[in-house]
Formats: C-alpha cells, sequence, structure tokens
C-alpha cells in the first residue's frame, strides 16, 4: 500500500475516514521523545494543535513560532470491527519535512518530502473496536541534500535555526489531511489514461493496476449526464468516445472513470475519479491543447495564509480560484511545491492549465549567500547524490500522483537552479530523462531560470521543452527611474532569444514589485501602488513585441509570509492580491489587460 497515492474515497468497497481536528503536540528540542518511549505511552504533558495547519503563527513566543528540530503529534483512532478483512492505512496529505510513523507503539514507516502524500499500512499492529494510538515524529530541518534546499544553523544559546535558501517562510507541521483508510485486499492500486483525438472522436488509452493478479478489470466512462459511453476489459485498453466533450481551456468538460473488480463474477472494489479528455503538445513556440494554441495568462502563487501558516484551507483555495476567474486567468504555477490535491480537481473543474512545480527550490549558492553562505556552484557540492535521489523521488510521487488531472499542464522540475556552470549539466540530463520516462502523458518538462541563467550563460537551455523566465529588472535591478534601462536590458536578451536557433515557447514565470497596499505616489516611487502597475506596463510592452511569448504570470497572486529580513517587509508584497486576499490597484490594471488577451492570442 505504500506506493498507493490514490485519493481516498468511500464507497462500498472502500472507506475514508478523515482525522482532521485537533491532536496532541510537543516539541523535542533534546531530541528524546524515542528514547521517553514517547511512541508507546504517547506525548507527556502535550499541547494541542489543530490539523490541518502549520503550528509557527498560532504562537506567541518566538522561539516557538521558529522552533527547528523534532516534533511530535500524537491521537487515539478508533477502529471499528467493521473494517476487519480490509487493508488499513493511513494517509498523510503533506508532513514537514520528513516523518516517522507509529502506531500501537511499532514504528510503521518514514517518509521524506512535506509537500506530497504518503500512505501508512497499519493492517499488521491495528486493533480492531478499539483505540489505536498513531504517534507521528516529525522534523522540519533544512538541509542542502534535501528539498526545499537549505541549512540549518545553530544559535549561541543553542537553538536550532533553519536558513532557507529559498523565499518563504518554513512552514511547519502536518500541513494537510490525514486519513483513516480501510480498503479491499483485492483493489485498484492505481491508474493511468491518456487521450489521443480523431477528426470525430477521442481514444482514451487506460492502464490499471490491482494488487493481485486474479481479478477481472472492467472500466466504463460517463458522461455528464451518467450515460455510459465507452466500456473496457481487461487491465489495459482503449476506450473509443464518439462526438466527445473536450476538456478545454476555462471550457471544462469531464467524464467519470468507474474501474470495477470481480473476482468469480463478484464485484470486490470499484474506484471512480474524474477525468479530462484532451492532448498536450508544444509546437514550435506554440503551446497546443487539443491542436489549438493557448496563451497562458495567470499568476505564481504559494499556499499560505494567515494563522494555519501553509494548511491547505478549502476556503482560501476557493477565494484564490474565484479571484483568478475575476483576474480572467487561465493558468498558474504550483510554485515551488505540489499542492494540496483539491486544488487539481477545483482547476479540473474550472478548465484551469497547472504547472506543477517540485520542491526543488534553493539549488543554488547565491540564494545561500545571501544568507551568509559560500559563493561556488550549487552542483559542485558533495550532496548532489544524495539530492538527485530525493529530487526524483519527489518527481516520481507528484507525477504519479497528479498524471490524470487532465489540468496538468506541465512538469517543473527545479525552480531558479544554478545553470551557469557547467556541473549541472549531468544532473539535469539525468533528471529531464528520468522523468520523460514517468509520464504516461509525455507532458513538457521545464525548469525556471534566474537573472543569472540568460541565453548567454545558462549550460542547460537544451532540456526544457519550453522555458520558463524569471526576470526582475525594475526590481532587484535597473529600478525606480532606472526602469527604462530594465526594459532595455529585457529586450536585449530577448533579441538574442529570438535570432537565435531554439524554435519553443518562452512563458514569463516571474516578475513584480513589491508594493505596499495603500501607498500612493505621484510620480510614483517603488513600493507604491503606482509602481507596480507601471513595472507590470513596462513588462507587458515587452511580452507583446515578441512572438515566441506565450504566457504571463507575474509573482504572486497574494503576498505570502518569508523569514524575516532586510528585504522584506514581513513577508514577499509583490501579490496583484494583499495577504487577505484583497485587490491592489495593480489588479485592476492587469484584469483589464487580461480581458483583451483571448486564450489564443498570438494567433
Ligand atoms: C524569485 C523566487 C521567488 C521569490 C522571488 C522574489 O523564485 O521564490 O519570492 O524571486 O524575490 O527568485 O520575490
Amino acid at each position: 500500500m505504500e506506493k498507493e497515492l490514490l485519493y481516498p474515497v468511500t464507497n462500498q468497497y472502500r472507506f475514508d475516514q478523515s482525522l482532521d481536528g485537533l491532536w496532541d503536540f510537543k516539541f523535542d528540542e533534546a531530541a528524546e521523545g524515542q528514547q521517553q518511549g514517547w511512541p508507546q505511552k504517547g506525548l507527556p504533558a502535550a499541547i494541542q494543535m489543530p490539523v490541518p495547519a502549520s503550528f509557527n503563527d498560532f504562537f506567541t513566543d518566538k522561539a516557538a513560532r521558529e522552533y527547528t528540530g523534532d516534533f511530535w503529534y500524537a491521537k487515539r483512532v478508533f477502529v471499528p470491527r467493521a473494517f476487519q478483512g480490509r487493508v488499513i492505512g493511513l494517509r498523510f496529505g503533506a508532513a514537514t519535512h520528513r516523518a516517522t510513523v507509529y502506531v500501537n507503539g511499532q514504528e510503521i514507516r518514514q517518509h521524506e518530502g512535506g509537500f506530497l502524500p504518503f500512505t501508512a499500512d497499519i493492517s499488521s499492529v491495528v486493533k480492531f473496536d478499539q483505540e489505536n494510538l498513531v504517534v507521528l515524529k516529525l522534523n522540519n530541518e533544512l538541509h542542502r541534500d534535501a528539498l526545499p534546499a537549505g541549512d540549518t544553523g545553530v544559535l549561541k544559546n543553542g537553538k536550532k535555526m533553519a536558513k532557507p535558501f529559498f523565499d518563504f517562510y518554513n512552514y511547519s507541521g502536518l500541513n494537510r489531511s490525514v486519513q483513516l483508510m480501510a480498503v479491499p485486499q483485492d483493489r485498484v492500486t492505481d491508474y493511468s489514461v491518456t487521450t489521443t483525438l480523431t477528426a470525430t472522436t477521442a481514444e482514451v488509452h487506460y492502464t490499471v493496476t490491482t494488487s493481485q493478479a486474479t481479478a477481472k478489470v472492467t472500466v466504463t466512462l460517463q458522461d455528464e449526464q451518467g450515460t455510459v459511453v465507452a466500456t473496457g476489459h481487461g487491465r489495459q485498453g482503449t476506450l473509443i468516445v464518439d462526438q466527445p466533450q473536450l476538456w478545454n481551456v476555462r471550457d471544462a468538460h469531464l467524464y467519470t472513470i468507474a474501474i470495477q473488480l470481480t473476482v468469480n463474477d463478484d464485484p470486490v472494489d470499484e474506484y471512480r475519479d474524474q477525468i479530462g479528455l484532451r492532448t498536450i503538445e508544444i509546437v514550435g513556440h506554440q503551446i497546443l491543447v487539443n491542436g489549438e494554441p493557448v496563451y497562458l495568462k495567470g499568476f505564481g502563487r504559494h499556499e499560505d495564509s494567515i494563522y494555519a501558516g501553509r494548511a491547505f484551507d478549502l476556503n482560501v483555495e476557493k477565494r484564490d480560484f474565484e479571484l483568478m476567474k475575476w483576474m480572467g486567468a487561465n493558468s498558474f504555477r504550483t510554485s515551488h511545491y505540489p499542492y494540496d490535491e483539491a486544488v487539481y480537481r477545483f482547476a479540473d473543474r474550472e478548465g484551469f492549465l497547472i504547472i506543477d512545480e517540485v520542491p526543488a527550490v534553493g539549488f543554488k549558492m547565491a540564494a545561500a549567500s545571501f544568507l551568509g553562505g559560500l559563493d561556488q556552484s550549487f552542483f559542485d557540492g558533495e550532496w548532489t547524490t544524495e539530492l538527485y535521489k530525493k529530487h526524483l523521488d519527489q518527481i516520481t510521487d507528484m507525477v504519479h500522483r497528479d498524471k490524470n488531472h487532465p489540468s496538468v499542464l506541465a512538469w517543473s522540475l527545479l525552480n531558479e537552479p544554478d545553470t551557469s556552470s557547467k556541473s549541472a549539466v549531468p544532473y539535469f540530463e539525468k533528471l529531464f530523462a528520468d522523468t520523460q520516462a514517468l509520464d504516461p502523458d509525455q507532458r513538457p518538462r521545464t525548469f525556471t531560470l534566474n537573472e543569472d541563467d540568460t541565453f548567454d550563460t545558462s549550460y542547460c537551455k537544451q532540456f526544457p521543452d519550453f522555458y520558463l523566465l524569471n526576470r526582475y529588472p525594475g526590481w532587484y535591478h535597473k529600478w525606480g527611474y532606472e526602469i527604462s534601462d530594465g526594459e532595455a536590458g529585457l529586450r536585449a536578451e530577448l533579441d538574442k532569444w529570438q535570432a537565435s536557433e531554439i524554435d519553443k515557447p518562452v512563458v514569463f514565470s516571474e516578475y513584480g514589485a513589491d508594493t505596499q497596499p495603500g501607498l500612493h505616489k505621484l510620480p510614483s516611487v517603488m513600493w507604491s501602488e503606482e509602481y507596480q502597475i507601471e513595472l507590470l506596463q513596462m513588462f507587458n510592452r515587452v511580452f507583446d513585441s515578441y512572438d515566441f511569448i506565450r504566457g504571463e504570470q507575474p509573482w504572486n497572486l497574494a503576498d505570502f509570509q518569508t523569514v524575516e529580513g532586510n528585504m522584506r517587509v514581513n513577508g514577499n508584497k509583490k501579490g496583484l492580491f494583499t495577504r487577505d486576499r484583497q485587490p491592489k490597484e495593480a489588479a485592476f490594471y492587469l484584469r483589464k489587460r487580461w480581458a483583451g488577451i483571448d486564450n489564443n492570442f498570438k494567433n
């Protein structure tokens, strides 16, 4: 079960019970919990902590908010006898950054990576019709051989401190829901679908994997009216849908796939999910959905809100989708980590395209030196062998989890890595090839190139299927009155892309200005609402002058929390919306621009 990531459901064969709510919680500064028998006894003198939530912002004491090291969660979970005979599992949506799971005193498994789900098979230790003690040891330290990358320092007073090589707060805890699951022994363990289109049909190629080889598999596809439009038999096959209602950008149509298992004609399992029929291709400098060119309008985002930090909050997510729709957006990037699964379900339903990003952020020593690190190439570091394993492991889980979502347009394999040294090349070569082998849908692979990775300096330009550029003229350089020089520099760089042999789409995946809401100034100064608009106008003039630029995703949808520092006034303020999701002036400007840009802009 530990490799199974299917979204949990309840039906005649499967049970999914939420374990969200209050859990026991305790910091373990001395790393003594194991020795003190907490997995067996539970947590002594524990405090209560909501799940899902990041623990940080609840505290009024700074040492607690900044806590770095081991910390524990525990809960007593009643498992009814009705579940007997099934495989019993726990599913953690996200645990930052490494976790050890114990049930009734026994260690069940360990997991590393704070932004993807994992399951623990507890069948061998579970007690029915009784309470079971579920205990988790978490650790939120940052390291160079882990994702996201950073260091963990120790202050003179002995306290550990996270030093991220990235610009978002190291929010920690059980940030997504926890579920108790009971599934049949003979069950569907995974499935995948890909679509090809003919003039009048969609061919849905499916593969189903099961826990046991004996069961018979039947797959049906139903349209939104509940009519069965195709049926297939066997673990692999093709379902042909006549006159299909395709999934399209901002015009989504979904089909229900139902996978049934029978043993000797008796039904033993069923799994249903919603899928969309669509194709994705990159041809020349066009991004094609169902063969039609699409211009991306959208945002880089974060899972970030007040009180609960990086906890997934369906209410915030709903508001974000309403804001994106109001803006006229059609896409977003899950900067800088895979988001909660509900986000992809929203996007499938609303017809948004997602650039799905793995938490490979901070792979750059300049990011470390910004905080006092060394100035060497990141990929020269001895940590890259271990890092690669974890990196690929997380890409594997991301692709495994998200591969059937019609909304997922592409995989972003890194954010702003150091590609200006040759030592990055073998790492990238392997990473791009290994990812290709994972995705049945063969989606485009990409990564964001930061300011230092230009047409002239990047050694890794050959790898992406399309380019994501993060550029900050007008903010981190050539700022204020010098912005006209910033524009000239940007044009000079883009002229080189234009003149080159490369014929692939370029999407601007980050640009922006920190803006204090309510600060007005005529003429503008940096940080004013007027300056944010001027900066966006500058970029938009540039985008409109180059045909190969096929998308714009300003940084960021909303203001978000970062570490404290002399570059940040209580977080990153480049949002078009405030952290409580109200518009800055620039949102009205951009909304107007996007109202005049159709999905097939530049064609
Ligand atoms: C980019 C990073 C992003 C930062 C942004 C900024 O990709 O995470 O928040 O810069 O500085 O380099 O605002």
